[in-house]
Order: C-alpha cells, then sequence, then structure tokens
C-alpha cells in the first residue's frame, strides 16, 4: 500500500537487476553492473548514500580497521587519490568518502533515496523478482540483490513504559543528522559495547552528569588513533595492489602482523611483553598477539587476565574497575571493541557506572528509569542497544519464497543459507555478506568486494550461458550450516552470549551467524565452487534475453 506520506507519485519499471541498500555494497554492485551493461536500480532506505555510516552518526563513531584497509581495492585510482586524515577514520570522514565515491563513479542517478522495499515475490513463469516498495513502487528485475548490511536494523529492547518518558530519547544507529548537544544535561546510556565504548567518552565530556548501565562489560584496546602519517600513507599506496591481496589471503581480511605461534609456547614474561607491545600500538590486532588466543581457552586466559590487569590499573575506584572487567566470556568472541580513553572516562566525577545484570532495568518511567534497586532522573536517554544483527535488515522485507513460505519463516531457526550468496527456495536472490559468509568477522570491504565480484561472475556466467534462473540446492545449503557450526565449534566463539550467536535479542535463536572458516578459506571455496560451473546450485532455462533473440 501506498504511503499516506507519499512524497512523489509512484513507479513501475522493469529492470535486470534491483539492489537493496546503498551502502559500500550496493554501490560497488552497480558499478559492477553497468560496466557489464546491465540495466540496474538501487532502493535505499536513507536519503544518501553510505550504509551503516549514513545511519552511525553517534558522537565518536569510528571504524575498528586501519584507514588505509578499510576502503575499496578495486580501483587503483581511487585509492591512490583519497587522503584519509586519521589513522582510525571517523564516520564523517568514512561518509565523505562513500559519497566521494558515489559522485566520482556516477552512481547516483540509478538510486532511489527515501525508499524502503516492503515486499518481493518470484514470479515462476516469468522468472523474475517483483519488488514492492512502501511508496507503492513496483519493480521487476530477473534478479535481486541483498545489499541490506549486517548492522542496519538498529534496535530498542522493549522496555517496559518505553513510551512514557518525556525526555530525549535516541539509539545510536538512528543519530539525529543534525548531532545532539548534551550541555549541562543529564544523560542515560544503557549498552556497553562497541558503540557505547565510543560514544561514552565523547557525551561525558558534554553532559553533566552520564550514567552508564551496563549488562555485560567488554573488552576494549586503545586504538591510539592519530593523524595519518603521510609516509605511513604512503608505505601503503606505494604497494597497495601487493597489500590488499595479502590481506585477501588472511582470515580476517586484514593485514595484523600476527605472530604465528601459542601463547603457551613462551614463557610469562615473553607473553606479557608481547601482549604489552600490542597493547601500546593499539587496536584490534592485540587478537593476533598469539595464533591460538580464539582456539585455545587457557591461551585466551592469559591474554583475558592481561586486559583485566590493564583495567584494574585505569580504573581508580577498585569497585567500578572489577565491574568493568569481563569475566563472562573469552576475549575476542565478544566482537572485541576498540577506544579513546574509555576506561579512564570512568575516572571522572561525572561518569557513573550502574550493573544492571544484577538488578536490571524493569521500566522506563516518565522522568527517568527504573531497576530493581533503584529510580534515575535525566534529560535523555542514549540507546547503545545495538542490532537485530545479520537477519534483521533481511527479515524486515516481506520476502516469499517460491514454496509458499517467507525468508522470516524460513530463518525462524536460525539463518541458513549456501556460502551466505544464495538460500534454497530464493532463486535469483543474492545476498552481499549474507549470514554464512565471513562478513562481520572480517575487514567489511574485503569481504564486500568478494562477494560482489562472485555475484558478477556468475551473472556474467549465466548470461553467457542463457540461464534463466540460479538456485542453491537443499543438499548444499544443508551441508554449507553443517560446515559452518562444525568450524564454530572448533573455536571459543560459542561459549559467547554475542550478537553473533543471535544472543543480544530475547528469542532470537542461538547459531553462530558468521563463517568463521576465514576470508581465505572462503574465497578458494567460493572460487573452486563457480569454477567447476556452480556446484550446489540448479541452473535452470533459458534466460529472457536469449528468448527475445530467438
Ligand atoms: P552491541 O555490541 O550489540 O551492544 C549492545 C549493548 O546493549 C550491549 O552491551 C548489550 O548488553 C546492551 N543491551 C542490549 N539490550 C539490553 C537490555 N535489555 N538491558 C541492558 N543492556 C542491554 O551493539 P553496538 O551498537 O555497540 O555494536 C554493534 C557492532 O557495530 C559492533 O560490534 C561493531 O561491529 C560495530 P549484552 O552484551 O547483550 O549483555
Amino acid at each position: 500500500m501506498p504511503d499516506a506520506t507519499h512524497s512523489r507519485p509512484a513507479t513501475t519499471a522493469q529492470y535486470d537487476v534491483i539492489i537493496i541498500g546503498a551502502g559500500f555494497a550496493g554501490l560497488y554492485q552497480l558499478h559492477r553492473l553497468r560496466a557489464m551493461g546491465m540495466t540496474a536500480k538501487v532502493i535505499e532506505a536513507g536519503s544518501g548514500v553510505g550504509g551503516t555510516w549514513y545511519w552511525n552518526r553517534y558522537p565518536g563513531a569510528r571504524c575498528d580497521v586501519e584507514s588505509m584497509q578499510y576502503s575499496y581495492a578495486f580501483s587503483e585510482e581511487l585509492q591512490q587519490e583519497w587522503q584519509w586524515p586519521e589513522l582510525f577514520s571517523a564516520q564523517p570522514d568514512i561518509l565523505k568518502y562513500a559519497n566521494h565515491v558515489a559522485d566520482r563513479l556516477d552512481l547516483r542517478r540509478d538510486i532511489l533515496f527515501d525508499t524502503r522495499v516492503s515486499e518481493t515475490r518470484f514470479d515462476e513463469a516469468a522468472s523474475q523478482w517483483t519488488v514492492r516498495t512502501d511508496l507503492g513502487d513496483v519493480f521487476n528485475a530477473g534478479f535481486m540483490i541483498m545489499a541490506t548490511g549486517c548492522l542496519s536494523a538498529a534496535r530498542v529492547p522493549d522496555f517496559k513504559g518505553l513510551s512514557s518518558f518525556k525526555g530525549k530519547t535516541y539509539h545510536t544507529g538512528a543519530w539525529p543528522h543534525e548531532g545532539v548537544d548534551f550541555t549541562g544535561s543529564r544523560v542515560g546510556i544503557i549498552g556497553t559495547g562497541s558503540s557505547a565504548i565510543q560514544a561514552i567518552p565523547v557525551i561525558a565530556e558534554q553532559a553533566a552528569d552520564l550514567t552508564v548501565f551496563q549488562r555485560t562489560p567488554n573488552f576494549s584496546i586503545p586504538s591510539r588513533n592519530a593523524p595519518l602519517e603521510q609516509s605511513y600513507a604512503r608505505q601503503w599506496k606505494d604497494k597497495y595492489a601487493e597489500l590488499r591481496a595479502q590481506a585477501r589471503n588472511t582470515r580476517n581480511g586484514v593485514l595484523a602482523n600476527p605472530n604465528d605461534f601459542s601463547a603457551l609456547s613462551v614463557s610469562p614474561e615473553e607473553r606479557k611483553r608481547i601482549y604489552e607491545e600490542r597493547w601500546a600500538s593499539g587496536g584490534t590486532t592485540f587478537m593476533a598477539s598469539f595464533n591460538d588466543l580464539i582456539f585455545n581457552q587457557e591461551a585466551n586466559d592469559t591474554a583475558a587476565e592481561f586486559v583485566r590487569g590493564k583495567i584494574r590499573e585505569i580504573v581508580k575506584d577498585p569497585k567500578t574497575a572489577e565491574l568493568l572487567a569481563p569475566k563472562d566470556h573469552p576475549i575476542g568472541t565478544k566482537r572485541i571493541c576498540v577506544d579513546t580513553r574509555y576506561f579512564e572516562t570512568y575516572n571522572r566525577p561525572n561518569v557513573h557506572l550502574v550493573d544492571v545484570r544484577s538488578a536490571p532495568i524493569e521500566e522506563i518511567t516518565p522522568t527517568g528509569l527504573h531497576t530493581r534497586e533503584a529510580d534515575y532522573e535525566f534529560d535523555a536517554i542514549v540507546f547503545a542497544t545495538g542490532f537485530d544483527a545479520m537477519t534483521g535488515a533481511l527479515t524486515a522485507i516481506d520476502i516469499h519464497s517460491t514454496d509458499g513460505s517467507t525468508l522470516k519463516a524460513k530463518w525462524e531457526d536460525g539463518p541458513r543459507t549456501y556460502l551466505g550468496l544464495m538460500c534454497a527456495h530464493f532463486p535469483n536472490m543474492f545476498m552481499v555478506t549474507g549470514p554464512g559468509s565471513p562478513s562481520v568477522l572480517s575487514n567489511m570491504h574485503v569481504s564486500i568486494e568478494q562477494d560482489v565480484n562472485w555475484i558478477t561472475d556468475c551473472l556474467a556466467y549465466l548470461r553467457n550461458h542463457r540461464v534463466a534462473r540460479i538456485e542453491a540446492t537443499q543438499e548444499a545449503e544443508d551441508n554449507w550450516v553443517l560446515h559452518g557450526i562444525e568450524v564454530a565449534n572448533k573455536t571459543l566463539y560459542p561459549k559467547a552470549a554475542s550478537w553473533y550467536m543471535g544472543a543480544n535479542i530475547e528469542g532470537k535463536p542461538r547459531v553462530f551467524m558468521p563463517y568463521i572458516g576465514g576470508v581465505n578459506a572462503y574465497k578458494e571455496k567460493c572460487a573452486e565452487i563457480a569454477a567447476n560451473g556452480y556446484t550446489g546450485y540448479r541452473l535452470t532455462g533459458p534466460s529472457r534475453v536469449a528468448q527475445a533473440a530467438e
């Protein structure tokens, strides 16, 4: 049904491909399809490009992958000409980059902004998708590519009394574009994940008073962010192609200078020296201190204890330090955070930590919130409560399958895909960085380019072989799901109640969603499957292009 706030006439059109989402995945996918001579339209809910980086404008928002590695690698020109100001880029700079790419490649003319896809159905006879939007548009396309992002469905828990609060509320993942001035305000922030850990030090400097409601403490490593030195950028640019290729051959798609030996193979003094060195250089590469931190509990304990020791050194109040020291999960099995003066912030007199594990939030009240133990009054509440990760943006669309079901129903017990790229009973629907692919466990740019390149090559193959329809077989999907569980169970990751496991959402099935076999192994597997004529996919029917020519 058309929306009442309909701001433009609804359209009906036919394309070769519909792409949903204009983040880094959607932008690159459009560019590749155009180069193939295919007609494509991108549908985007936001008013601009950038996806995650368009929405997540909270204070302190910053990437945890170094700037020189967090960008497209497909164009030598692009990567040579762009200048990053900082070692780790802030959200406004990443958004500027996304806009630069969109302009440079003239992508905007094929993007429909401010439009949300509501329903899609596959027409068996025509072998095409019908895509409907909230503004009443109807698009038909042979193929549909979901570039909907892994962390794009922002979520506020279903707190009792949520709408009764008289002050202002914000979610970090849907931050007002004009920014928020907290000067003189009493602010409450719920959550201590990556977003909160970045936002808290910045909000604390502005607000009169900041109260942090923590359910689970997180491990965080100082970023040591700094202005990007030109000599460092030069080192990258001089060998960009070579370094990018090396990154694609790592587990995470990031060059992290890993030590290829066990934490247990060195003396305690040597181990400490290595951790100190990594702590001093900063960032997520702390987890590359040794090669067994995500596989071996005893090895992991040494890293976890080192970081807990740092927290106890930094935070002056011992009770607060103890609350901030994570003990319920192995380090790195929840997304490790990267911060700028996060733990130091708790030494400020205007910052207070409340443990909502022992006394949960029971209700949001007109003046603040109420935990099992106390009442709190605020002018503003910030929800840093995360996302319906990996599946939320996909299941929010009513995607109908060919067997009379929907994607949401199919994934009721957890997402099931073949390579994270396609699902059985959803022909001609591709996902970029879908569940079952390395996605959020990797440098997203590396995984996005991998998937977009694979999808593009696949579409070229289908066109060249006059194939109208491609679909993952049930058997291939089942085997991939089993393989995903098998590799995850070889690591410590399933031990944590993380959003990788769907554990941040009540009622969401606990399934480890990303593929942890590594970007390198995944790339090889995808290449092999394509080289063998798309093993595990059923390819049928002459393409409409071919039919028309006959
Ligand atoms: P996260 O990492 O999912 O963090 C959400 C936080 O909110 C986390 O600390 C949660 O505690 C907390 N939370 C969620 N629901 C509640 C309730 N009901 N009560 C109290 N606390 C709650 O999201 P982020 O936005 O920080 O980061 C997401 C990713 O974006 C990040 O990993 C990077 O990849 C970029 P919990 O841990 O569930 O106990």
